[in-house]
């Protein structure tokens, strides 16, 4: 009988064996430890799937737990398992736990005051659920506790004395919360913070902690690194002894109510981090003389006496980021502060800055925003290295009266929009976000800084979602980065439990972000463990063959994915591929010479995700944006509008045309990017702004004319160039002010060819298609007649021609320009054929006409009615060669500056660009170009307006 029954057990045995999928179970959990489990278990909602189901939590594996040879649970690892419920005092049977992470689940209630019986216990992270009550002075217990983060949860009361009982933490986070009270320390409540010498971070942020800080809260022996005080209600004076602790790096006291002088803090070597900002603070200026190390300062709004600009603005040599908005600066900003190369951002609003701006001659740095409002500025000096468009000038006497006055950096009309949110690139049904904020980044342009990460992170996340990554950065007020971050899973339609578990548990800091980004802490949202289908599928594979299963499984894997990366290199090597879906074949991949396929990532990062901010141009086709290629170069992105009407093969046909056209007189393109729906075309950015600008948009930019032929030859050698040596050739269809754009060097450049067609489409070089053009550019002939020829081009050419003479756009004061200089016309006027009273009055205060009268008949012979009347592009630029000749200009070695000319009232110019470049920030390729069709506003040629 007894044999018997032991032979059944034994069979029993065997059964649950290969029942559990053939485990080996080790050690057996202690019976208290399982007791305890289960208790938990019972006040949480959504506990992972394996809990539960087996017996034996250490032996069969909980997810989330680990245990030690005698069964006893070491480990309760929770993160992110979108849990509710509360916090049962079972846990503290768990005594031989060393890890305890509830981190990001919707857990709330009362902390147990049993946690305190954990005398175990390193690591103690309950960040980001919803917790309430007190801090239980148990707490202080711990004396083996290393890692101590109850931050963003909502509790209340005082920091109890006791947590300086904490001998061994490193990390103590208690940030926001509702803490109240002030600091406890050792003098007066027998045990304080002061005694935590081992601590590295005394984070506590974002409570409503009160009181002075006490002066013995810090000493020399402290090893701490990142102080977070800042959004309290602390009140009284900095303490002296904050200046004396060695290995300080982030400092943050901002918006807070401390009072009186700042100490010295010029022994902090190592601070990278400086903020001070929104505080009562008096006295003087703080004196940061010799703090080299830092990056990011910010002692705005504060009321410091008023003082001349500090002579450690020259100490500063690591500064990226220094924003001192009314702290009562006086004098001259030194040169040498624009010498330090990762300075981006300077925010000195509302001070009394005064005399000249001079940011000398070798600027290294990139200002992505030099704010400089509400200043007594009077003048400017600007030199060619600096990016005018992000200077903010508003509000200094050089706005009321000067050149500047109607331009960006007084107008203001650059001022950043809020920043937007983007959408995240990776798509897919059960994406896991979790966000990652970033207390005290160093610098203020994620943009630059995010490739970093993005790779940094993949490193980390590669082993649950390789390749499938998005993030999405953007500051709060508090000067936070918040970057979320966006996986999918691969190969499955969710990630599990282990996976969330063992990836993207970052609370316990074991990732390491790059440089300059700062302590940080992670908030995971909510994932839909718990729908059915995964459920079915988990139970699936278990109850099923486990081998036949896993066989096929591995099988499929494999098949599916040389496939996937068959369909990926196919797709790197030719974006085109995976248009056939259109439903059009549009084949190979284009035939680009020297132009390059751009990912929708890369311009997305070099756009600053598309923002207004950097946005050029708009119309009909969509927008232009400006960007910065990692290597530097400026570009002009024209990207076209979701659904706009050109199709794929246009695109392709386009490209193919446009990377084929090389000349110095025409606007290159760099490369294109044709991806998730995106048409976009990457063209080389031109810096001086459109002809139309320069003749009669900006003050202050004056052609004289031996400039303006040269602009006239320059941009008819690019339309010859197009007419005749393209192949196939190629008309232009929008010839007009707008479309040249002007260099550096004042070279005209012709753009926007992308409305072209290619002549040897058509027999004989005549095309039948809707009239598209520009309102006063716009051929007579060709409009009658709908027959495009390269003399429509001509014609157009003719009317920039009178516009270099007159200096106006072509449609002005109800006239248009043809019928205007033809009406005026007097060729026995030797000197101004009559139109002395139409030209650009400025001409003939800036030198001599030569050549004038031939100037103009060619132009009159190019806005001929008849096009077989009109000379050729080639004839043209005979034509303006030999005008200069004769007159003794050379066509071809003018130099830059020669004959342009800059009037300076308030502004010095510096030694190698005048102030041209402040029409960079307007656009480049004009989208606004009214392109119409048969129905629109035709300027007939004896000036009326017809409809
Ligand atoms: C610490 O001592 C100060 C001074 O006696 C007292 O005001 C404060 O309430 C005490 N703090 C705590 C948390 O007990
Ligand atoms: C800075 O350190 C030096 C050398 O240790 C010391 O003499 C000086 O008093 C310190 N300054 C401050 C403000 O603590
Ligand atoms: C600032 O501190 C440095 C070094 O401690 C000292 O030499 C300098 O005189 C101070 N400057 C002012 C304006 O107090
Ligand atoms: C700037 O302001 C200071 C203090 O008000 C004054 O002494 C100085 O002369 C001013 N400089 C210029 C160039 O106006
Ligand atoms: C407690 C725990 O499971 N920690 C894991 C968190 O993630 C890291 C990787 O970042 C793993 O190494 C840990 O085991």
């Amino acid at each position: 009988m007894v044999m018997m029954r032991g032979r059944q057990q034994l069979l029993l045995l065997l059964f649950v064996l290969c029942a559990t999928g053939l485990r080996i179970a080790s050690a057996d959990t202690n019976p208290q430890d399982a007791a305890a489990l289960r208790s938990l278990m019972k006040k949480w909602k959504n506990v992972p799937a394996s809990w539960g189901k087996y017996n034996d939590p250490c032996g069969a594996k909980w997810d989330g737990i680990l245990c030690d040879g005698n069964g006893r649970v070491t480990s309760l690892n929770l993160f992110g398992m979108s849990m509710s419920g509360t916090l049962s005092d079972d846990i503290g049977s768990l005594t031989e736990l060393r890890i305890l992470d509830l981190s990001s689940n919707s857990l709330d209630g009362p902390l147990p005051a049993v946690i305190g019986k954990l005398v175990k216990l390193e690591y103690l992270a309950l960040i980001g659920c919803g917790f309430t009550g007190p801090v239980p002075s148990e707490l202080g217990n711990l004396s083996q506790l290393k890692f101590f983060a109850l931050n963003s949860n909502k509790l209340t009361g005082s920091i109890p004395p006791s947590l300086g009982k904490l001998s061994n933490v490193i990390w103590l986070d208690l940030a926001d919360n509702m803490l109240t009270g002030s600091l406890p320390n050792s003098k007066d409540n027998g045990t304080g913070l002061d005694q935590l010498v081992k601590a590295e971070h005394f984070h506590f942020n974002g409570n409503m902690l009160e009181g002075s800080i006490p002066t013995n809260l810090f000493n020399s022996s402290m090893h701490l690194k990142h102080i977070l005080f800042d959004i309290n209600r602390f009140t009284g004076p900095i303490p002296t002894s904050i200046g004396v602790i060695p290995y300080l790096e982030v400092l943050r006291l901002n918006n807070n109510g401390f009072t009186g002088k700042v100490p010295a803090f010029n022994n902090l070597t190592k601070l990278h981090v400086l903020m001070l900002s929104n505080n009562k603070l008096s006295g003087p200026i703080p004196n940061l003389t010799g703090m080299g190390s830092l990056e990011n300062v910010d002692i705005s709004n504060n009321s410091f006496d008023p003082s001349n600009v500090p002579s450690w603005f020259s100490d500063l040599k690591s500064i990226m980021t220094l924003t001192m908005q009314s702290v009562g600066l006086s004098g001259q900003l030194p040169q040498k502060l624009f010498s330090f190369p990762q300075l981006r951002h300077l925010v000195l609003n509302n001070n009394e800055l005064n005399g000249t701006l001079d940011m000398g001659n070798n600027i290294r740095t990139h200002l992505d925003v030099f704010d400089i409002r509400n200043n007594k500025i009077s003048s400017v000096t600007v030199y060619n290295s600096f990016n005018v468009e992000n200077l903010k000038l508003e509000g200094n006497p050089l706005c009321n009266d000067s050149l500047l006055s109607d331009t960006t950096p007084c107008t203001g009309l650059q001022t950043e929009a809020p920043p937007q949110p983007v959408p995240f690139d990776v798509q897919c049904a059960n994406p896991f976000i979790e966000t990652i904020i970033f207390r005290a980044p160093s610098f203020a342009n994620v943009i630059e800084y995010l490739p970093q990460l993005e790779k940094n992170l993949s490193g980390q996340l590669s082993s649950c979602t390789p390749n499938r990554l998005g993030l999405r950065p953007y500051f709060n007020e508090g000067g936070y980065l918040k970057v979320a971050i966006k996986a999918c899973p691969v190969n499955q339609k969710k990630f599990n439990y282990s996976q969330v578990l063992n990836c993207f548990n970052l609370t316990l800091q074991t990732y390491k972000p790059p440089e300059k980004f700062g302590p940080y802490y992670v908030k995971a949202d909510p994932y839909p463990f718990h729908d059915k289908t995964s459920r079915a599928v988990l139970i699936g594979i278990v109850t099923g063959s486990v081998l036949l299963i896993v066989g096929l499984t591995l099988v499929g894997f494999y098949a599916v994915q040389q496939k996937k990366q068959a369909q990926r290199l196919v797709s790197v090597n030719n974006p085109f591929a995976s248009w056939g879906s259109m439903g059009e074949d549009i084949g190979e991949a284009p035939k680009l010479k020297s132009a390059r396929f751009f990912t929708l990532e890369e311009l997305k990062l070099c756009t600053n995700y598309f923002r207004e901010i950097n946005v050029i141009g708009a119309g009909g086709y969509g927008r232009v944006y400006r960007g910065k290629l990692p290597d530097g170069q400026l570009v002009a992105i024209k990207r076209s509008k979701e659904g706009s009407m050109q199709g794929g093969l246009e695109f392709k046909t386009e490209i193919e045309l446009l990377s084929r056209v090389h000349h110095k007189n025409l606007v290159g393109l760099v490369g294109f990017c044709f991806e998730k729906g995106e048409k976009m075309l990457v063209y080389e950015f031109i810096p001086n702004g459109t002809l139309s600008e320069a003749l009669y948009g900006m003050k202050g930019i004056q052609l004289d004319w031996s400039r303006r032929l040269k602009i006239a030859l320059d941009s008819a050698r690019g339309l010859a160039y197009l007419h005749d040596h393209a192949n196939p050739p190629i008309i232009h269809r929008d010839v007009k002010s707008t479309n040249i754009l002007l260099d550096e060097k004042m070279t005209a450049k012709v753009a926007d060819f992308g409305l072209s067609l290619l002549v040897s489409d058509s027999e004989e070089g005549h095309l039948c298609t809707n009239v598209k053009g520009t309102l006063g550019y716009l051929d007579p002939e060709y409009y009658m007649t709908q027959q495009l020829t390269a003399k429509s081009d001509v014609y157009s050419f003719g009317v920039v021609l009178l516009e270099l003479i007159v200096a106006k756009p072509p449609i002005h004061d109800n006239k248009y320009i043809v019928r205007e200089v033809k009406m005026a016309l007097d060729m026995e006027d030797r000197k101004h054929c009559g139109l002395k009273d139409v030209m650009d009055p400025v001409l003939e205060k800036m030198g001599s006409l030569l050549g004038f009268p031939r100037f103009l008949k060619l132009a009159l012979q190019c806005v001929e009615e008849v096009g077989t009347g009109r000379p050729s592009m080639n004839a043209i630029v005979r034509e303006i060669e030999g005008i200069m000749e004769d007159n003794g200009l050379t066509p071809d070695s003018m130099s830059a500056s020669s004959s342009f000319s800059i009037e300076s009232r308030t502004m010095k110019v510096g030694p190698k660009l005048p102030y041209s470049s402040a029409s960079t920030s307007s656009s480049t390729f004009d989208m606004n170009s009214r392109a119409f069709e048969y129905s629109g506003v035709f300027p007939s040629s004896d000036g009326s307006l017809k409809s």
